[in-house]
């Protein structure tokens, strides 16, 4: 068999069925003779993007590829395997490296060298026969422990060696779960503490320990928020709920996580970032992590349990059942929830039906969620304002419905999360909510979405400007008018073959979103182009 014969037929067995690639990569013919559906982009970023919410969507269970070529290629890479490994997705990819011959020698761009430093793991695979174990070592990492892109860079001119026979059985996944004293130690501080709040991270979704994490709250009758990228692992309209983490939060977060006397971080890193929430010096953490070198990486602990969300949730839950006979009566909580959200959405609620033109982002995303079945949709946010609008105000009731991120922000990443979203679960309403800057950046991939036949829906919010740079840029604005940018963005999504529509009327939003809807639903991708004020306000405290 030939080295590229070998990579396809492993990724085949490993359960991966779409590679997310740009030429020149000799692995995207291996892959389609192997029935491995290439798919080609417009610019490399996004398609990691899109192999990243492959992997998002299904847990892990179905890990997101990608290749691309040597220099340019892996060069215009770089942002996107830099993105998954902020956010700790596992993501194989497959760099087509210079041949041996010059590969390393100035200027010739190594992806095994640079990307190091934004990968779990980068290995040069120089040797033919030696190459399925480098593919092994790397799925083997791709599916255990926490998450990150794996390199495994291929030099151009093994493509075609002869190996052999292929032997190759695919990696096992296995967890790993808390000591029983750690998981003492942290149930002696969870049932001292008055005030508990429960912080789920991502490592919920990854773990699929949406159900462990659920009855963990409803035994304590405590609180529960999330990180944006742990949004939508616990419902969020369940009375226990707080709402989601964020540059902008729901005021229930701040109000609970001030006045918590101890915080538990469930699956999560607790990474300071502008992008998460800022817990106030003083208070206690217990930190649930996969990760070890995660522990107390931006917090003091009194708690640290290493292992798999659910195992860790499941041991904790039944050492607190040894005192926690029943689920206790959360009726006081609940309570103390309901009020202070319904301070925070009387003064919301205005922007929520703001009824003039220019539209309000607010108005937009009350009534895209309005129109929208939770169980049937996954929805991400962009960079910018849009992620701080609709983070707070998005109810995410279904286990990964909600693709949050934010350790990075690439502006326009969110195209690709949705598209790779729809790829790997074709039954889901796929959207992205974005501004026209982030359409900027990767707006060219909404050809790549009506090419390649996959139907998303692209909510976009113009308000003609970068108007979370307004405060920041007040001079050059003034002077140079350096924070407008323009485009009629729904007669690109036209002039590529996808339906677009632009909005300005307020009532014409729902039946917009409707159309919208229809056409994703008969294959086609749609852009509803949606003209708003230059708003600035974020539901901060
Ligand atoms: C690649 C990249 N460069 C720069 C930034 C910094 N940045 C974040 S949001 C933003 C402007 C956002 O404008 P827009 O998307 O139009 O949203 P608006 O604030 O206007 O609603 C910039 C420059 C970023 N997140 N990503
Ligand atoms: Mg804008």
């Amino acid at each position: 068999m030939k080295v590229g014969d070998a990579i396809a037929e492993i990724m085949k067995r490993e359960g991966i069925e779409i590679l997310c690639g740009y030429p020149v990569n000799h692995l995207l013919e291996y892959a389609a003779k192997a029935d491995i559906r290439p798919i080609i982009v417009r610019q490399e970023r996004i398609g990691l993007h899109m192999a990243d919410a492959i992997s998002r969507v299904t847990s892990g269970r179905k890990v997101g590829a990608f290749c691309m070529q040597h220099g340019p290629g892996a060069e215009n890479a770089y942002g996107g395997v830099a993105q998954a490994f902020s956010e700790s997705v596992p993501l194989l990819v497959i760099p087509q490296g210079y041949p041996r011959r010059i590969a390393g020698i100035d200027p010739n761009f190594s992806s095994t060298r640079e990307m190091r430093g934004v990968a779990k793991s980068a290995e040069w695979a120089v040797v033919p026969s030696e190459v399925p174990h480098a593919m092994r070592r790397a799925m083997s990492r791709l599916k255990n422990g926490r998450g990150g892109p794996c390199i495994v860079e291929v030099p151009t001119d093994i493509w075609n060696d002869e190996i052999g026979e292929l032997d190759y059985t695919p990696v096992l996944r296995a967890r790993c779960g808390p000591d029983p004293a750690d998981v003492r130690r942290a149930a002696a501080e969870i049932l001292a503490a008055k005030r508990p709040v429960i912080y789920a991270g991502t490592g919920v979704h990854w773990a699929e320990a949406w159900a462990p994490l659920r009855r963990f709250a409803e035994l304590l009758g405590a609180p529960v928020t999330t990180s944006l990228g742990g949004k939508s692992s616990f419902p969020e309209n369940h009375p226990l709920s707080l709402g989601s983490g964020g540059n902008a939060v729901p005021k229930p977060v701040h109000h609970f996580v001030a006045n918590a006397d101890l915080i538990i971080g469930i699956g999560c890193s607790f990474t300071e970032t502008n992008f998460g929430i800022k817990f106030p010096k003083g208070k206690r953490f217990i930190q649930a992590t996969s990760e070890p070198d995660h522990l107390a990486k931006d917090v003091p602990l009194v708690g640290a349990l290493l292992g798999d969300a659910g195992l860790v949730l499941e041991a904790l839950i039944a050492e607190l059942s040894q005192t926690i006979k029943s689920p206790r009566d959360a009726s006081a909580v609940v309570a103390e929830i309901q009020k202070v959200r319904e301070e925070w959405m009387a003064e919301w609620r205005p922007l929520l039906h703001h009824n003039e033109a220019p539209l309000s982002p607010y108005r937009v995303i009350h009534e895209l969620m309005a129109a929208t079945d939770p169980a049937n949709t996954i929805i991400t946010h962009d960079a910018g304002s849009p992620r701080d609008q609709i983070s707070p105000f998005w109810v995410s009731t279904e286990p990964m419905s909600y693709i949050g991120w934010g350790k990075t922000t690439q502006l326009g990443m969110g195209l690709g999360l949705a598209m790779g979203a729809k790829l790997a679960k074709p039954e889901k309403l796929c959207i992205n909510l974005w501004g026209d800057a982030a359409i900027g950046f990767t707006g060219m991939d909404f050809e790549t979405a009506v090419r390649e036949r996959i139907p998303i829906l692209s909510i976009l919010l113009n308000n003609f400007s970068m108007a979370i740079e307004l405060k920041v840029m007040p001079i050059s604005t003034e002077k140079y008018r350096s924070t407008d940018i323009s485009g009629d963005y729904a007669a690109m999504a036209r002039a590529f073959g996808g339906y677009g529509e632009r909005v300005t009327e307020p009532g014409q939003i729902a039946a917009a979103i409707k159309r919208g809807i229809e056409q994703t639903k008969n294959g086609t991708p749609a852009l509803l182009e949606f003209i708003t004020g230059k708003e600035t306000r974020v539901s901060k405290f």
